[in-house]
């Protein structure tokens, strides 16, 4: 009977591995700091050339609706990177207190003590998956990334290969080329993660001169204009028309080479940096996956392609990402790998969080209990448009309790409220007809003829329109729900 048991446990372990080496290795890239809206995929007419990501586009699926939940500080990554690795949503997160910055707890109750164990690489080195990862440095989850079994980050922001986005790349291809040597066949999960195209977009320089940028250090002068620069966005404007509850934060008033400036020529010079920093990323992508081709794994490996949280740069007359914009709220999100159709396309409506578990579930790995996420391998393998309906998110590093989202069909509604100036505002857009979301300054003549975008007369917030005022109740009831359902410890004194 020991014998027969031996030999059946035997078994197992053989059948076992002989899966284990069909099992798909995982390739997930983080941009820092990115807008859906700058790459062709999201916005055909954006000059931006990614030959790469296009081409996984091309080769896979596009989700239009992928969403990062949301922030209680001014540092959008901290929370984003936690959410990714846990796949718990915003307030079920280890906190960070900023100083001075009036910082948020988290209910600890809420926060699973040993959370780190549950995370990405933890989990998938439990299920005999081999982990690596290499990012920019801070503002992420420190204990969860400590559980990659191989870790190369570092902050590299430069315009030279070694202090460049060519770096994380290198570190990718070295570890490739050990498993390569070593004959590893353990599937495995690489983090590729860049520090750009956050700012500084310290760009190369032969991807400046393409964008028609420069590395402007000068807070005296502007930098020059360029035929070769980027447009303005759509959605431009030389100022945010209100208090949005955080205006001073520093992505908003001390970015290199925008600083408060929100004028045509450093806003097209700053989108020209950041396509030059992206430029760089899609090489350095391009990179791995002719090393994955040539060792025959290409294949047999999911590639996902998304970023932290998107970004303005000028959107709104905004720099940063601490507002709920759709191109700040909404990441890029694309993935190529066995049994995705190429080509595909769907909304998908998923935040950052439901990452870890689509991820257990394309390698047939149990989720950890402590993920809220939910998987959305259906929606890859074109088996379901969505994994949800309602989309909920948030933005308070500055005044309390900030800006809050819910999005619902093709409705959206942001609130803004703070307590130390007393401005409240409320936003209503039909995304299906507005998906710019602009606002009636967008309609002045003398912004039509900077950003070349002429609104349709319906193209403004709905928020005071009589015609929408059911609609408008029925976003503000939708917010306290999702609010209350999320465990927000805020809520909105105003009724408006
Ligand atoms: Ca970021
Ligand atoms: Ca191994």
């Amino acid at each position: 009977m020991k014998y027969l048991l031996t030999t059946c446990f035997a078994f197992l372990l053989i059948s076992n591995s002989g899966f284990a080496a069909k099992r798909p290795n995982i390739l997930f890239i983080v941009a820092d700091d990115q807008s859906p809206f700058d790459l062709k995929t999201y916005d055909p007419n954006s000059p931006l050339d990614t030959p790469v990501i296009d081409s996984l586009a091309a080769g896979g699926i596009v989700l239009d609706g992928a969403h990062q939940m949301g922030a209680w500080c001014g540092g959008v990554c901290t929370p984003s990177r936690h959410m990714i690795m846990s796949g718990r949503t915003v307030w079920h997160i280890p906190d960070k207190k900023e100083p001075g910055r009036n910082p948020v707890s988290a209910d600890p109750k809420k926060v699973p003590r040993d959370l780190a164990n549950h995370t990405m690489a933890a989990v998938f080195n439990a299920a005999g998956y081999d982990t690596m990862r290499t990012c920019k440095n801070g503002n992420s989850f420190a204990a969860a990334n400590k559980k990659f079994t191989v870790v190369h980050d570092a902050v590299k922001r430069g315009g030279t290969d070694e202090t460049g986005s060519a770096w994380h790349a290198k570190q990718v291809l070295d570890y490739l080329n050990q498993r390569e040597t070593s004959k590893d066949a353990d599937p495995f999960l690489i983090y590729f993660g860049f520090s750009h195209p956050h700012d500084t977009r310290d760009g190369k320089p032969k991807l400046l001169a393409k964008y028609g940028a420069v590395n402007h250090k000068n807070k005296k002068n502007l930098p020059a204009a360029h035929p070769k620069q980027p447009r303005l966005p759509a959605s431009y404007l030389p100022a945010h028309p209100f208090d949005n509850t955080d205006m001073n934060v520093r992505d908003e008033v001390g970015v290199k080479g925008v600083w408060k400036n929100r004028d045509e020529n450093t806003i097209r010079n700053e989108l020209g940096r950041e396509f030059a920093c992206s430029e760089n990323i899609d090489i350095q992508i391009g990179r791995v996956l002719e090393k994955l081709k040539a060792m025959g794994e290409l294949d047999n490996t999911y590639i996902i392609y998304t970023a932290d949280h998107g970004m303005a740069i000028g959107r709104h007359g905004l720099q940063g990402k601490q507002n709920l914009y759709e191109h700040t709220f909404r990441v890029p999100f694309i993935v190529k790998g066995p049994g995705i159709k190429p080509g595909s396309r769907a909304p998908g409506n998923i935040y950052l969080l439901d990452v870890l578990p689509t991820l257990c579930d394309l390698a047939g790995v149990t989720p950890p209990k402590t993920s809220e996420g939910l998987s959305f391998k259906k929606v890859l393998e074109g088996k379901q448009a969505t994994v949800r309906d309602i989309l909920y998110g948030v933005y308070c590093g500055g005044a309390k309790p900030g800006m809050r989202c819910v999005k619902k069909g093709d409705w959206k509604l942001i609130r803004y409220e703070s307590e130390k100036t007393g401005a409240t505002e409320t936003q209503l857009f039909n995304l299906a007809e507005n998906p710019d979301e602009l606002l009636i300054q967008h309609h002045d003549p003398k912004i039509v003829a900077l950003s070349g975008t002429k609104p349709k007369p319906g193209q403004v917030n709905l928020a005071t329109d009589p015609a929408h005022a059911e609609k408008l109740k029925e976003m503000q009831k939708l917010l306290q729900e999702e609010m209350h359902r999320h465990d927000d410890p805020f809520t909105f004194s105003s009724k408006k």
